[in-house]
């Protein structure tokens, strides 16, 4: 039996890198199809090759057994990676804000590090980026701004990305397979165009796939979405996920204060000055979101 790693899913075959880099398309036993064992691109398998390549390396196989995942991000599905790149662009499809704090907060949940791209900057005047910085202070994750179409900001990129795991995530049409392409031209991954009436992409991406990356680390470029589910978090943990409001914690009035209507609330006092607005907006939001949920 040999050791690898799913790296692409798509119609009920398995692609496994083995550690040698040889593919094997796999079929998977009955419970790797289901429930929790259900296979994703990220797992790292146990596989029994049946069929070898005239060539020789890689060929077909059986995968028998999933290796116990370090971690596991609902959106993008993907498993075993060390950090999330949330990418979006500034315009042609606008920066949906509230969808980066979505994302982060999955990826605090599961432990994962996260960073935030914004893409298109050759399509932004310098007071847009001007006005955005001023949008960004106290932004709790490291920003990078990029263009694939120029090539701004790919060397910071690279150096964000060497050496790990990373899952790019973010709406279609953001340019996701585009600065992947950029960052290691021979990928060659397709990409689409956005659609001028509305400013959407058009899911050219259609499933994840992790591929290694000459810099050192490997990078899984996933399809886009624009909506994020967050009901099955607890109310009294969100605030677990926003890391600024950390070096808080303790300090408001109430022992079990949820940083909205409390007086005395450290973190609300804080809004403006140390922690960022909008980042406090959407915590607000997400707390109602998930009030009401238990409300009805
Ligand atoms: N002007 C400009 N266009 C870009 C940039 N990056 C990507 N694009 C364009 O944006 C469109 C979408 O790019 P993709 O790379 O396919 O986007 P994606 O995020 O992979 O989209 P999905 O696969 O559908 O999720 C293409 O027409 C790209 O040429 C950029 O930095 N600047
Ligand atoms: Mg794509
Ligand atoms: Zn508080």
């Amino acid at each position: 039996m040999l050791q690898g790693q799913v790296i692409k899913a798509s119609g009920g075959f398995f692609t496994v890198c083995d550690q040698n880099g040889a593919e094997y398309i796999c079929l998977a036993r009955g419970m790797l199809k289901r429930g929790s064992e259900s296979l994703m691109v990220g797992d790292y398998v146990f596989f029994e090759p049946v069929k070898n390549n005239s060539h020789g390396a890689g060929g077909e196989g059986i995968i028998e057994k999933l290796l116990p995942r370090v971690n596991l991000l609902k959106r993008p599905h993907v498993s075993n990676v060390d950090q999330l790149a949330v990418i979006m662009s500034l315009k042609h499809p606008d920066c949906d804000w509230q969808l980066v704090s979505r994302m982060m907060v999955l990826a605090e949940k599961e432990g994962l590090s996260a960073f935030l791209c914004l893409n298109k900057t050759d399509l932004t005047q310098k007071n847009e980026l001007e006005e955005l910085a001023g949008r960004l202070d106290n932004y709790p994750y490291r920003v990078i701004y990029t263009s694939a179409v120029s090539g701004t900001g790919l060397d910071r990129l690279k150096e964000s990305l060497k050496g790990k795991c990373s899952v790019f995530a973010g709406p279609s049409g953001v340019g996701k397979s585009s600065l992947l392409n950029a960052v290691q031209p021979g990928l060659s991954l397709k990409t689409g165009t956005v659609s001028e009436k509305i400013k959407r992409g058009r899911h050219t991406t259609r499933q994840a796939e992790l591929m290694s990356l000459n810099l050192g680390g490997s990078v899984v470029d996933t399809p886009g979405f624009t909506r994020i589910d967050i009901s099955d978090l607890d109310a009294f943990q969100l605030a677990d996920y926003f890391p600024e409001f950390e070096s808080l914690r303790g300090q408001c009035g109430f022992r079990n204060c949820q940083h909205i209507s409390e007086p005395r609330c450290a973190v609300r006092e804080e809004v403006g000055k140390n922690l960022n607005p909008m980042r406090y907006e959407h915590y607000q939001y997400f707390i109602d979101e998930l009030d009401k949920q238990g409300v009805y």
